[in-house]
């Protein structure tokens, strides 16, 4: 019989992780077994949940302090046949992990879905092969700027800010994700104010880009909205997708009249990947589930940045992204607070089919965005020769204003 399969790490004060896996497994399926009469043990049986593994880990004294009292923690796994909910995600993480999440020290760490439910997801429409080809960019990481400090700003300082970015060479020019619909600079008038700069800018210099739209706004008007920026000659959509939920960003990708490139942006993930007890691993959110629902694009802290996630996280939500399924592969966009220093270092982590991706590393630059973009694009070249930063700065005075000012 099918079965959706969850990892959980689970916390016992009473020590027992079988008796606590079985609790699990019944209490989200069938509830109560054992005073059942065996006519409705036989009815109930293809819906009840199974147990499949339960590994204990070693007594944790960082752990046990931490939470004021004695547990034992372990790795367990629980198998939910797919007769008990319909084939989406909000009926998928209501059984996995419905009531579960609030019943103390308990996270999430992996879903394994069989064939049957796959099949009802989206995955990616474009993937990296995709994007890559709207680009014509194939044998490096590709470059992704951010608009910055434009609330408040009306559509001539978007239009010289993004002209300002592509000059410099980047790929990817995305909206601030707190950027959304307003009376200087409407959705509507973003989509073909961008068309038009990466027109002008292509015809200028050859030089091909493209932009990411924030899709804001009340959930029942996004269709509407994705739908109009494509009649208008949108790119790709940047979506906040965790602030909506995971099935609004497949409803998106479905719907073919759409068409359009989805970039996922992290806000309110946070609120629960990072405790180690709660919520939800970061590979299984951020790359998994995303993957499925189908983002093209997977933002996510690097390890290096301002906002840093813990390394084996970030490769782990790469390696779901990347991994060979049958779902096309959205590109990993490990970001925030990341400067041309650190290009080395990221494409040694993420490889070519990543995305480098700088707001305020492209921005800062005391050349502005133009000497930002070209100092990245430099340093990109030199790492895919196999130059260090520090040799090719000698060459390159874009590069090395800005290992000057961030180092390496
Ligand atoms: C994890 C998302 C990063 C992001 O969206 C953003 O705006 C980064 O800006 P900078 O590069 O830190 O300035």
């Amino acid at each position: 019989m099918a079965s959706v399969i969850a990892t959980y790490l689970i916390h016992d004060v009473k020590g027992d992780l079988q008796k606590k896996a079985e609790g699990i497994a019944l209490g989200l399926t069938i509830g109560s077994w054992t005073e059942l009469p065996q006519l409705e043990k036989e009815q109930l049986k293809k819906h009840k949940g199974e147990v499949v593994s339960v590994s204990e880990l070693p007594e944790s004294t960082h752990v046990n302090d931490y939470l004021g009292k004695n547990v034992k923690r372990g790795q367990i796994q629980v198998a939910y046949p797919i007769e008990n909910f319909s084939h989406d995600l909000p009926a998928i993480l209501t059984t996995v992990f419905g009531k579960l999440s609030l019943d103390g020290e308990v996270k999430l760490i992996d879903l394994d879905f069989p064939n049957e439910i796959k099949r009802s997801f989206p995955g990616p429409s474009f993937g990296i092969d995709g994007i890559r080809s709207k680009l014509g960019v194939y044998d490096r990481p590709l470059l992704m700027s951010i608009f910055k400090g434009v609330i408040g700003r009306d559509l001539d300082y978007l239009r010289d800010q993004l002209k300002e970015q592509l000059l410099g060479g980047v790929d990817l020019v995305k909206d601030d994700e707190i950027l959304f619909d307003n009376p200087l600079t409407p959705f509507e008038k973003r989509v073909t104010t961008g068309r038009d700069v990466i027109k002008e800018v292509y015809e200028e210099t050859g030089h091909k880009a493209l932009y990411a739209v924030n899709l804001s706004g009340r959930t029942f008007e996004l269709i509407e909205k994705a739908k109009r920026a494509k009649e208008l000659g949108a790119d790709l959509l940047l979506f906040n997708v965790f602030a909506y939920g995971l099935d609004v960003l497949q409803a998106l990708v479905e719907d073919k009249e759409i068409g359009l490139p989805i970039m996922a942006h992290p806000a309110v993930s946070g609120a629960l990947t990072p405790s180690e007890f709660y919520g939800i691993q970061n590979p299984l959110l951020l790359g998994k589930l995303l993957r499925y629902a189908g983002a093209d694009f997977s933002l996510f802290p690097s390890p290096y940045g301002s906002v840093a996630l813990k390394r084996e996280e970030a490769l782990g939500i790469a390696a779901e992204l990347t991994k060979d399924d049958e779902f096309k592969k959205p590109f990993p966009v490990p970001s925030a607070g990341i400067h041309p220093g650190l290009v080395p270092l990221l494409m040694k982590d993420f490889g070519l089919q990543s995305v480098i991706n700088a707001g305020g590393g492209v921005h800062g630059h005391p050349d502005g965005a133009i000497g930002g973009g070209k100092a990245f694009r430099a340093a990109i070249q030199a790492t895919l020769a196999g130059v260090s930063l520090q040799d090719a700065a000698h060459q390159d005075e874009y590069l090395k204003k800005a290992i000057s000012l961030w180092g390496l």
